[in-house]
């Protein structure tokens, strides 16, 4: 047995065990996605499956931070191990507030049941997603019973990464502006649970209200035919609803299970992974043709010899070779 290998196979038992740095290393390996690391991946991908994935989502400010916070003390309150992946690169997990942050987080680093990784950048090719769900998988395989995945919802790769939750949390701020943030955050018809934040302030009425008057008109049926989108208010400031968003979420992932949509959730969720994977090795390959290749047909494309959709036919061109 190489050392290498070795080395990997004590790292996925750690990390199967739950131990933290084995995690946090892991969760590296995923991050850059080497070939060497893959295989680690693989096998940690088989351990995978258990946990019940949350996505929370929504414009910037609007409390996601905050809420992942006291949703976690209150998930820990029952026991439950809880993972957090913080997608944001204005998050207060991570970037510029990251030493105001550290100080609010305090309460839950100090806990072996909570894990939290942030992640501004994605690996060296492609975006966020795969990166982010093969980071997923080392806190599901490493015993965390919920994953929440904080992104803000902006951009098709964030919006692909919360798809890919369980259960996908929508945040909603009053003071944010007239329109529906979902809406303009594009993540309206993947919101299975409709958590308004900072209900303290005078002006939440309004922002759960134009909620529920949309969701009346029935703009919610997108994802889910037996399932009704509800909506939370909370406020994190005062602690209050966060008990109801747990035991909203909670019903939610009973209903997957009973339904069997869970099933079809997962098996869309693979295929969203499967291409994903697929565009990362095909942007890979083309980036090795590239130098040598491109740079011909480049010169053709200059002098009007090639257009540019026939160079990419010929770049593709024996792209399966394993050398490719
Ligand atoms: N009044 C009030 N403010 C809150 C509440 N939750 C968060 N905030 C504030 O809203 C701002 C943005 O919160 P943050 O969690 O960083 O939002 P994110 O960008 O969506 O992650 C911060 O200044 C928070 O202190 C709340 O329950 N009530
Ligand atoms: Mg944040």
């Amino acid at each position: 047995m190489s050392d290498k290998k070795k080395n990997n196979d004590e790292l996925i038992k750690l990390v199967l065990e739950g131990q933290p740095r084995a995690i946090a290393r892991m969760m590296s390996k995923a991050e850059t996605g080497n070939p060497d690391d893959r295989i680690a991946m693989a096998k940690i991908f088989r351990h995978s499956g258990r946990a019940h994935v949350i996505g929370l989502t929504g414009v910037p400010g609007s409390g996601k931070s905050t809420m992942v916070r006291s949703l976690t003390l209150e998930f820990r309150k029952t026991g439950r191990k809880v993972g957090i992946i913080a997608v944001d690169p204005s998050s207060p997990f991570s970037g510029g507030s990251i030493l105001g942050d550290r100080v609010r987080m305090n309460d839950l680093t100090g806990d072996d049941g909570v894990f939290i990784r942030s992640m501004a950048t994605g690996g060296a090719l492609g975006g966020l997603a795969r990166p982010a769900l093969d980071t997923v998988d080392v806190l599901d395989a490493a015993g965390f019973d919920i994953v929440l995945i904080e992104t803000v919802g902006v951009g098709q790769d964030e919006v692909d990464i919360v798809s890919a939750a369980h259960t996908v949390v929508v945040v909603s701020a009053p003071g944010l502006g007239d329109e529906i943030q979902a809406i303009k955050a594009g993540v309206l018809e993947i919101a299975d649970i409709h958590a308004v934040s900072k209900c303290d302030r005078d002006d939440a009425p309004r922002t759960i209200a134009d909620l529920q008057g949309m969701l009346s008109l029935g703009r919610h049926t997108m994802r889910s035919r037996e399932w009704k989108p509800v909506v939370i208010p909370t406020s994190s400031e005062r602690g209050e609803g966060i008990e109801d968003l747990v035991a909203a979420i909670d019903a939610h992932l009973e209903h997957l299970n009973k339904s069997g949509e869970m099933e079809m959730r997962k098996r869309r969720i693979a295929e969203m992974r499967i291409l994903k994977s697929a565009e990362d090795v095909v942007r890979e390959r083309l980036r090795k043709q590239r130098d040598g290749k491109l740079a011909v047909l480049l010169d053709k494309a200059m002098n009007r010899t090639i257009d540019p959709h026939s160079a990419a036919l010929e770049l593709l061109d024996g792209f399966n070779e394993k050398d490719g």
